[in-house]
């Protein structure tokens, strides 16, 4: 069994998460889990707080001369900018916040927790806890590797500005992504969405937008057909759709498919030269009755704009009881970016789970038999 839990606000002194549940054998190289970090950090429209912060995973336990040991992995990520909330940390006495934004969680957090202010809520709702997960991530893709199995991301909307994706494999789409400061393989869309940002970042708004995780390498029957918590495609979408601001995933064109007849949607068998089975189309995306199908999965997730934003939004003063709009906290305009390297972590996540379900997952040496 391969779980996580992450622990850490915002602005405190740090994230940690704890991992159990991974083979013993596996290799972690601290700078292959920095390495992600630094990719979820990087992203046009990030506001100020990712000049402050350089993401480093110290690893605490778990891993004994870079290989695991099948104990529980603790990972911790210091908030540089905990220097300059501490003394208001300690004095309890950080800046309250009693104007809800629309979209937030500020609003139902203070409800369902019974607060006056939605400081406590904000700081652990905040996407700064994806830094965590991404770390967990990079682990996940450390075994997945071993198995030659690679998950990647590209960005395909920011706002208006909507990519036309190339006709390339998914590696090259991946390694054009990777260049791009918005994660779009298309350059003249990467263009659009760079003056787009720049557009909302002049009218004090924010954007979000879709971007496309994919796995390749995968073997068939990841996930099962015979009980609803053990379909990997239900699995996949609980995972991405608990990332911060995700508000909807298809798998492979799904609402697309929705649109077309059976015989014009589903992806034929055929046999190659060598008697081997193939499939010319991948419209299930990866998935046929709840398990991986050996075809790439093929995820789309779409990413509401931050709720945040420069120009105020009517909302109410809970404190006063009386109409008020939203005041200004510190944002980012955009993180479509990088919430496609959450994605991917995410995505690692349930791959690598469903891999040791199947492998059995107490030694690297025994998923390897
Ligand atoms: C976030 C608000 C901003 C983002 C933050 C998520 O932080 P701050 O409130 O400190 O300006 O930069 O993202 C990160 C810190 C990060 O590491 O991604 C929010 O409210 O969700």
């Amino acid at each position: 069994m391969l779980r996580f839990l992450t622990a850490g606000e915002s602005h405190g002194p740090g994230l940690i998460a704890i991992v159990e549940g991974l083979p013993a054998g596996l290799t972690v190289e601290p700078d292959a889990i920095d390495h992600d970090l630094a990719r979820r950090q990087v992203g046009y429209g990030r506001g100020g707080r990712m000049a402050i912060e350089r993401d480093h995973a110290e690893i605490l336990s778990g891993v004994i001369g870079h290989r695991t040991t099948g104990a529980p992995v603790t990972l911790r990520i210091e908030n540089r900018d905990w220097t300059n909330w501490r003394e208001h940390w300690l004095n309890d006495d950080l800046p309250s916040l009693t104007v809800p934004r629309p979209g937030h969680a500020d609003y139902a957090g203070m409800v369902k927790y019974g607060l006056d202010d939605a400081r406590p809520v904000l700081e652990r709702a905040s996407a700064r806890e994806t830094a965590a997960r991404v770390a967990v991530g990079a682990l996940a893709r450390r075994l997945l590797a071993e198995h030659a199995i690679a998950v990647g991301s590209y960005v395909v909307e920011i706002g208006s500005a909507i990519a036309e994706v190339p006709e390339l494999p998914l590696h090259e789409l991946w390694r054009r992504a990777e260049s791009s400061d918005v994660r779009c393989p298309d350059m003249s869309a990467a263009d659009r969405m760079r003056s787009t940002i720049d557009s909302a970042r002049q009218a004090g708004d924010s954007l979000g937008g879709v971007f496309v995780i994919g796995a390749t390498g995968l073997p068939v029957g990841l996930g099962s057909h015979v009980q609803w918590d053990r379909r990997i495609d239900a699995r996949l979408a609980g995972a991405v759709m608990s990332i911060q601001a995700i508000k909807g995933m298809e798998i492979g064109p799904a609402f697309e498919n929705a649109r077309l007849p059976g015989t014009q949607v589903h992806d034929a068998f055929r046999f190659d030269g060598e008697g081997r089975i193939v499939r010319p189309t991948n419209r299930a995306g990866g998935v046929e009755g709840g398990m991986t199908n050996g075809e790439p999965i093929l995820i789309r997730a779409a990413m509401k704009p931050i709720p945040t934003t420069v120009t105020p939004q009517h909302s109410v003063d809970l404190a006063q009881r009386r109409p008020a709009t939203t005041q200004y906290q510190r944002s980012d305009v955009c993180a479509v970016p990088a919430a496609a390297v959450v994605g991917e972590a995410m995505v690692a996540w349930v791959l690598a789970e469903a891999l040791i379900e199947k492998l059995g997952g107490d030694s690297l040496a025994e998923m390897s038999r």
